[in-house]
């Protein structure tokens, strides 16, 4: 299949497009490159050392052979920005004519999206002109294309509902005005609980729209805390390593936990570290991009949601977790989010295992890979980045409280 990735070149987007090419999808990168320029920002840099996007791509294509394996296919790579550069994208598209389009592109971090308020309004600008520039291009190129986005599990919230979530789907019962019964499927309440999360509550919207209206084809990936570094493709040369964030905006917290072992830096567990998630490795993450591209909805059929995630976690478990595989310590920060302390966390994810994924779960051996990788490169870690310095809340007296806490870590 001819594939579009936009957001090609960051963390999940990167290994994403090297796993279609070797799974001989042809693929194209968009990325306007922000999120390295972020880096330059917060004045901080991946752990690993990340090459320059043609470097990455020049080096790929070397490691191609005549074997037809797949290994090394020529990627190409496209630079605009998605949000903005609307006529450049529908060109695009009607040049290059694919059959599918994943969408990474947007801003990730919770933490970024809540620094300040320039912060909020990019986020959201980014995030929703992006995702509707895709969906009014697909339209308006007139190529019957299968879009396949990126979410995130954060859209169903963290309230701790006695429920097995859904993969995106309530079924709800209400009294008509006759006092009949109605029965009816609608999106799971979203429930986001930062700006970056509520973007993609908005996309879920602009998705619901643009399959009623105009029967577009689309796939939302509900899709977990990504943690890892490396993929069968990554692995092949030095220059194709991904991208490790472990700083107080873009580093997430088992990444975080494993590089602050290989530092000597107590784990930040934020408040009772109660809070629960889902969780999935990055390796599983490629394969399961895969299997969307490859099994696409049908015109009119309303928008697949599939929650991709493989484990739940509560944070304090996991810190204990790496602690005792490490012989590192965990100190509990006060949290600069507003988020529930504690939240039971129950998910179905059928859709992706009916399709053929086969879970790497914490046990597996990945870990101690991601150790090796913090530890390997530590000498590349900033410990002054390693604070979460984004508060969540605007009342003065409560941000000066966190601030005090905060000074007084390490
Ligand atoms: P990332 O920041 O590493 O990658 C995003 C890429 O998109 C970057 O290369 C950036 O330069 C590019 N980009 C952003 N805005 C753009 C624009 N307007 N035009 C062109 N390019 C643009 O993030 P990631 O971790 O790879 O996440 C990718 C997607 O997956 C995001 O949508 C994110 O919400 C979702 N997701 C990530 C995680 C995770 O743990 N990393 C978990 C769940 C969902
Ligand atoms: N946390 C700590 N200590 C830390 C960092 C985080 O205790 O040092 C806690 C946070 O308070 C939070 C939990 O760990 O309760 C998860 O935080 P995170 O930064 O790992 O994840 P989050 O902000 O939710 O965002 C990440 C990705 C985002 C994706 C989301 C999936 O950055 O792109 O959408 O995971 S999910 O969480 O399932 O919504």
């Amino acid at each position: 299949m001819k594939v579009l990735v936009l957001g090609g070149d960051g963390f999940c987007g990167w290994p994403s497009a090297l796993h279609l090419a070797a799974h001989n999808h042809e693929v194209v990168i968009v990325d306007n490159l922000e999120r390295r320029k972020i880096d330059v920002e917060l004045q901080v840099e991946s752990l690993t050392p990340i090459k320059p996007i043609s470097t990455r791509l020049s080096t790929w294509e070397s490691l191609g052979d005549a074997d037809q394996s797949g290994i090394g296919n020529p990627i190409g790579f496209v630079s605009l920005n998605v949000a903005q550069d609307y006529d450049q994208l529908l060109s695009l598209i009607q040049e290059f004519q694919p059959d599918t389009i994943v969408h990474f592109a947007e801003q990730r971090a919770a933490p970024y999206s809540m620094k300040s308020h320039r912060h909020k309004v990019y986020t959201v600008d980014n995030n929703v002109n992006a995702t509707h520039h895709v969906l009014a291009a697909m339209v308006e190129s007139g190529i019957d294309c299968h879009l396949v986005h990126l979410g995130t599990m954060g859209v169903y919230g963290y309230d701790g509902a006695d429920v097995a979530i859904p993969e995106g789907y309530l079924t709800i019962n209400y009294p008509d005005r006759q006092g009949q019964p109605v029965e009816k499927e609608i999106l799971y309440p979203a429930n986001p609980g930062s700006v970056y999360h509520m973007t993609k509550t908005l996309d879920q919207l602009l998705f619901q729209f643009y399959v009623k209206n105009d029967k577009l084809r689309i796939t939302d990936l509900h899709q977990g805390i990504v943690w890892g570094t490396q993929t069968e493709e990554t692995r092949l040369h030095p220059d194709l390593i991904n991208r490790f964030d472990y700083d107080g905006d873009f580093g997430t917290v088992l990444n975080r936990f494993l590089m602050q072992a290989a530092v000597d830096y107590p784990l930040t567990v934020h408040g009772t570290g109660g809070q629960t998630r889902a969780f999935i490795n990055i390796q599983d993450t490629v394969t399961c991009i895969r299997l969307a591209v490859e099994n696409p909805p049908t015109a009119g059929e309303r928008v697949k949601v599939m929650n991709q995630m493989t484990e739940t976690h509560r944070v304090r478990d996991l810190a204990k977790l790496v602690c005792d595989k490490t012989g590192a310590r965990m100190e509990f920060v006060d949290n600069p989010r507003q988020e529930a302390d504690e939240n039971e966390l129950i998910v179905q994810n059928n859709h992706l295992l009916g399709l053929g994924l086969n879970p790497i779960t914490l046990e597996d051996g990945l870990l101690d890979e991601s150790i090796e990788i913090a530890e390997k490169y530590k000498a590349r870690c900033d410990l002054h980045r390693v604070p979460c310095v984004s508060l969540w809340r605007t009342v003065k007296e409560d941000r000066e409280d966190v601030e005090l806490a905060q000074a007084s870590v390490v």
